[in-house]
Order: structure tokens, then C-alpha cells, then sequence
């Protein structure tokens, strides 16, 4: 005879609360209601699919097709909550300085006077230029390889990216490197970026802490590809920066492309945001090639890293216009998707709102404007080119710490930490408290 079943038993599977008690009965308030805001005043619904062909000697090719409405018409921008119109300008400013100077150096190559490749982040300055004109002048934040604007933003010149991929003595990093691989940590809060994708998710998440351990609540702000946010070192660092409520700012650069996968073979959940679900973040989705709708959620997420309240995920969604770099001339990509874009410029639909919508800036003010970008980036293409290479001799110096040349003091106050209890060395593994 069988034991006669209580109804009270508790399913082996689950309704068990974080703290390890389980719910006697399922009410409303135990739903789960995540959302994810989305800013986007379109929604594209392009897919790309993989096709194989055989050529005329039967060996197999992979081919990739594009399927949607490819003639939907090109949104507005959304007007921003935050921006007057002298930032809008200045922004508009910035995303054309970016892409002239992209442009200059496209040109530097051709005629070999780069050392390595070049990268670009055509399609994507709006990104670049607005997130890194949301920080304030205290905040920290990490550039990527086509984030070649937000150092513009912060201060950087055009010339110094361009002595730094020509390997110039006068270059940041003085001729030691060829690509955009130089930071400031003295004046303009920069770390370098990584080219190990992921690995400045963890290092500006250290940043956050190191200076709340001084006493203040820091944003910083980084990025990382859609094809990038898939390792595991991305997860290990919004993880520790969601626990240790650090005013991290990640922009998931979602361009569409890692090199020659397209997304749709990167990952399976419908926006890259929802991942902030499981990590217990806010996320939130903009149009990327709209600056705007790109400056308000870096701006609501600065502020909220400035209350303390931990990081923000932002899924900026846009198109990688261009190859992975110089070399690649991206012939995997189908046309009447780049065309798709093409119509999405972000610096043609900025112009297009400050000008004709807005009407802040009248036609003749646009071409002074545009006219004054070209000949700063002429005066700065000329610094570059007549910057003198580095000595042989020079090359023996800087590679190992010299005397005082790497002094890290505290930046903002001396570090408080509790330390546990009991004197003498550390007892236990949770000596130090981070909180
Ligand atoms: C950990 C790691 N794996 C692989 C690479 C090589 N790699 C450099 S860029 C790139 C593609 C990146 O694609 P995505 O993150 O989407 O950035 P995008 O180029 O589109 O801006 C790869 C695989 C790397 N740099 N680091
Ligand atoms: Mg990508």
C-alpha cells in the first residue's frame, strides 16, 4: 500500500527562492515582467541566409542572400530628451571629422604611407560620437578598433590617430605602434583598447572599482562587437560589474558583421540586449546610425553610474559599412543590403535633420561647417606626414618601465577598504570588502 500523496508536496523542479525557500502557491507579483526599451523608430526585418553554389568544376561556395523589405522608408531621427542645438551640432561636427579623417587615412594607405592595415567604422560614427559625448569630463571609457571617433570627442586630434597608424615619434604611442592601440590615463580618462575581444569589459569594470574604492561613483564607458560579445570574458566582466554595482556603460556595437559571419551565425536570441535579462542590468536597443536616440541612453545610463546604481547594457543596431579592415573588401556581404544602409548614413540623416527638419543650421552655415572640417583635417593629414619616423636608437626605450615613467598614484582620494576582522595577516579569503 502506497503512501497516501500530501498536496502540499513541493515539485522537484524549481519555485524556489533565491534565498532557498520555496513559494507555497504562484502569485502575480512572482512573474517575471522583464522589458527590454527600444528607442527605434524602425524595426528592419532583413535576415541573411546562408546559400551554397557550385561552380562549373562542382566545387562548393558559400554565398550569402539577404531576405525583407529592402525599400522601407528611412525613419526620422528621434529628437533627443537631452540635446540643445548647439550639442547637436557639435556632435554632427564630431561624425564628420570622423569620417573625414577615416577618409585621410584611407587615402595615407594608398599611397603606402601606413605601416599596417586600416580599420573604419564607416556607418558607425554616430555610435562613436555621441556615446563619448555623453561622459562627463571625469568619466572613463575605452574606444574600440572603429570607435576612431570618441577619442576625437575627448580630445584627441586627428593627427595623433594618424601618426599612430604611419608608426610616427610623434604618435601617442611614439612609433611603437600601428594601429589605434594608445590611451591617456593622465588627462583624458582613455584606456587603450584591447584587441583580445572582450577583455576591456573587465579592465573598465576595475576601473569603476578602483575609484569607488576612492570615493567616487565613475562612469565608464566601453564597447564590444556583436560578434565580440559571444566570449566569455565579455560575460565575466558585466557579471562582476552587475554584482559590484559599477557604473559600467557596454555598447554592443551590433553591426550586422564579425568579419565575414553574419549574425544570424553569431547568436540565437532575437536582440543582443536581452542579455541584460540574465545578468540583472537595465538593456536597451537604439538605432545606431541615429545620434540622438545613441546620446540619450549613453546619457540615462552615465547618470544612473553616477547614482551608483550599477551598469547599462545599450545594443546600438546599425551596419558595419565597410570590410573588417583595408584588406578585406567584404564581397561576402549582398548588395541590396549595403544599400539598405547606405540610405541609413548616419551623417547624412543628421545633416538632413539639422538642416532641413530642424532647420538649425541653414545650408550655407552647413558647407562652412563642412568646409572648416575638411581644411582641419588637411592641417592635421600635414602634421602627420611630416612628423619625423622614430630613431633606431629610441626603439631600446619605453618597451620596460623606466625610472618614474609609470607613477599610478590614486586620482581621486586615498582607496578605503574595510579590512576584516582580527589583526595580522589576512585569515580569510574575504579579508578585503569591496562594498
Ligand atoms: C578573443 C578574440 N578572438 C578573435 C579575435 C579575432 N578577431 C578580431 S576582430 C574579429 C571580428 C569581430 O567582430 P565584431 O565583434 O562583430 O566587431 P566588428 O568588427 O563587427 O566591429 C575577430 C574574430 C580577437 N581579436 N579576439
Ligand atoms: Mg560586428
Amino acid at each position: 500500500m502506497g503512501a497516501k500523496k500530501t498536496k502540499s508536496k513541493q515539485s522537484s523542479n524549481g519555485n524556489r527562492s533565491r534565498n532557498g525557500a520555496f513559494r507555497s502557491k504562484l502569485n502575480t507579483t512572482d512573474r517575471r515582467a522583464y522589458s527590454i526599451p527600444d528607442l527605434r523608430l524602425e524595426h528592419p526585418d532583413l535576415t541573411v541566409r546562408q546559400a551554397i553554389e557550385k561552380d562549373k568544376d562542382g566545387a562548393e561556395h558559400v554565398r550569402y542572400e539577404v531576405e525583407g523589405n529592402l525599400n522601407a522608408p528611412v525613419p526620422p531621427i528621434r529628437d533627443s530628451k537631452y540635446l540643445d542645438k548647439k550639442q547637436c551640432i557639435e556632435i554632427y561636427r564630431y561624425m564628420l571629422l570622423n569620417r573625414k579623417m577615416e577618409v585621410a587615412l584611407e587615402n595615407l594607405y594608398k599611397q603606402g604611407k601606413v605601416v599596417g592595415g586600416v580599420y573604419f567604422g564607416l556607418g558607425q560614427e554616430a555610435c562613436s560620437c555621441a556615446s563619448a559625448y555623453a561622459l562627463d569630463q571625469d568619466d572613463w571609457f575605452a574606444p574600440m578598433i572603429r570607435n576612431q571617433g570618441s577619442p576625437l570627442v575627448r580630445g584627441f586630434r586627428a593627427s595623433d590617430t594618424m601618426m599612430q597608424y604611419m608608426a610616427k615619434a610623434d604618435s601617442p604611442t611614439r612609433g611603437r605602434d600601428g594601429t589605434s592601440h594608445f590611451g591617456d590615463i593622465e588627462k583624458r580618462n582613455m584606456v587603450s583598447p584591447i584587441s583580445m575581444l572582450g577583455d576591456l569589459i573587465p579592465v573598465l569594470s576595475g576601473v569603476a572599482l578602483g575609484a569607488r574604492l576612492q570615493g567616487r561613483n565613475l562612469a565608464v564607458m566601453t564597447y564590444i562587437g556583436d560578434g565580440g560579445q559571444s566570449t566569455g570574458v565579455t560575460y565575466e566582466g558585466i557579471n562582476f560589474a552587475a554584482v559590484q554595482n559599477l557604473g559600467l556603460v557596454l555598447f554592443i556595437e551590433s553591426n550586422l558583421w564579425a568579419y565575414s559571419t553574419p549574425s544570424e551565425m553569431q547568436y540565437r536570441c532575437k536582440d543582443l540586449a536581452e542579455r541584460a535579462i540574465g545578468y540583472g542590468i537595465p538593456g536597451v536597443i537604439v538605432d545606431g546610425t541615429d545620434a540622438c536616440q545613441v546620446y540619450d541612453a549613453a546619457r540615462d545610463a552615465v547618470e544612473r553610474a553616477h547614482r551608483g546604481e550599477g551598469p547599462t547594457l545599450i545594443e546600438a543596431k546599425m551596419m558595419r559599412m565597410k570590410g573588417h579592415a583595408i584588406h578585406d573588401a567584404a564581397a561576402y556581404v549582398p548588395k541590396p543590403m549595403l544599400d539598405f544602409w547606405k540610405k541609413r548614413d548616419p551623417i547624412a540623416r543628421f545633416e538632413n535633420y539639422l538642416v532641413k527638419e530642424k532647420k538649425w543650421l541653414i545650408p550655407k552655415e552647413n558647407a562652412e561647417l563642412i568646409a572648416e572640417v575638411e581644411r582641419i583635417i588637411e592641417e592635421e593629414r600635414e602634421i602627420a606626414v611630416t612628423s619625423p619616423m622614430p630613431t633606431p636608437e629610441s626603439a631600446e626605450g619605453g618597451v620596460f618601465c623606466e625610472d618614474g615613467c609609470h607613477e599610478i598614484k590614486p586620482k581621486y582620494g586615498v582607496p578605503k577598504v574595510k579590512r576584516g576582522t582580527g589583526s595580522g595577516p589576512k585569515q580569510t579569503e574575504a579579508a578585503v570588502h569591496l562594498r
